[in-house]
């Protein structure tokens, strides 16, 4: 396993205990404030047209990682987006050339993804399905799943080590196993302070274990997550790291 840190853009700093007139005009919440300063850095066509909501504003993965995941669907058609949100991710996988079938719950994030995905004309590759990923899963059909599950809102980082169980609706064990029944080939992305030690339980769920890569995701030289790459077409570098304090796949 090998772990490649990413870097990035400039973003317009937020002064403290100021409100911005300019957030408050777009009735951005207090709490979503502080994301509305990094709006670039979430869609770098925010001003052309981008509609957020609470959840979409601290959920969404920032351009550049979502960018990066996108990179590995080269040479894959179909991209399962389990948990698309906002679409952050969703665009730049269809922005690569994939086919993207992208699922929400929420009815309402579903129109946002799909004005987003106009925005960045996007929109004719991907299919927008509003359901619950676990009930729709079984028949479905792709070449990579991506992981993008709620972390249980903001607070996520309050817990000094965020262990896989702790992923929301379910946990990551069972949702790697949902998507591992469609493909091997799963990008995750999980929280910074996620226990690292765990991860390769999830290769394990397979025999033999899945290849797997760990890529820590920095914005402006701040970690944002981690982005865990299984499966042989996916995990470009799959080898043992001595990086970190990790893991062999083989399971002796
Ligand atoms: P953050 O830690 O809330 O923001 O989220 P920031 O600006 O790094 O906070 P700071 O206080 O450390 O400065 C960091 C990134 O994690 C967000 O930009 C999202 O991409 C991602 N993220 C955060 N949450 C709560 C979720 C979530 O529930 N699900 C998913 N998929 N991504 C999330
Ligand atoms: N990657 C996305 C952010 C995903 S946030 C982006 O960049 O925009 C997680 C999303 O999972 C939320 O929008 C939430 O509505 C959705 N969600 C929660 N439970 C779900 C389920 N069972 N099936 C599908 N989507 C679900």
């Amino acid at each position: 396993m090998t772990a490649t840190k990413t870097s990035n853009l400039t973003q317009p700093q937020r002064v403290k205990g100021f409100r911005n007139p300019e957030a408050s005009k777009e009735g951005i919440s207090p709490l979503s404030e502080k994301y509305w300063y990094q709006r670039y850095s979430l869609f770098s066509k925010y001003d052309q047209g981008i509609q957020m909501d609470e959840e979409g504003w601290f959920s969404v993965t920032p351009e550049e990682i979502a960018i990066r995941h996108a990179e590995r669907c080269a040479g894959h058609e179909v991209v399962i987006d389990s948990f698309s949100g906002v679409a952050g991710n969703a665009i730049q996988f269809a922005r690569k050339g994939c086919h993207v079938i992208a699922i929400d719950i929420d009815p309402a994030k579903v129109a946002l993804a799909m004005n987003n995905a106009k925005v960045y004309g996007v929109e004719e590759y991907i299919d927008f399905v509003v359901g619950d990923f676990f009930t729709l899963a079984p028949p479905l059909k792709g070449d990579i799943v991506f992981l993008s599950p709620p972390w249980g809102g903001p607070s996520y980082k309050d817990i000094q080590t965020f262990t896989l169980d702790l992923l929301k609706p379910i946990d990551g064990y069972t949702l790697f196993q949902v998507a591992q029944a469609i493909t091997p080939n799963i990008i995750m992305f999980l929280p910074r302070n996620i226990n690292l030690e765990q991860v390769p339980e999830l290769s394990w769920l397979s025999s033999p274990p899945l290849e797997l890569e760990v890529e820590l995701n920095y914005v402006q030289n701040h970690l944002k997550g981690v982005t865990l790459y299984f499966g042989s077409t996916v995990a470009t570098s799959p080898r043992f790291s001595s990086e970190y304090k990790v893991f062999p796949y083989e399971v002796s």
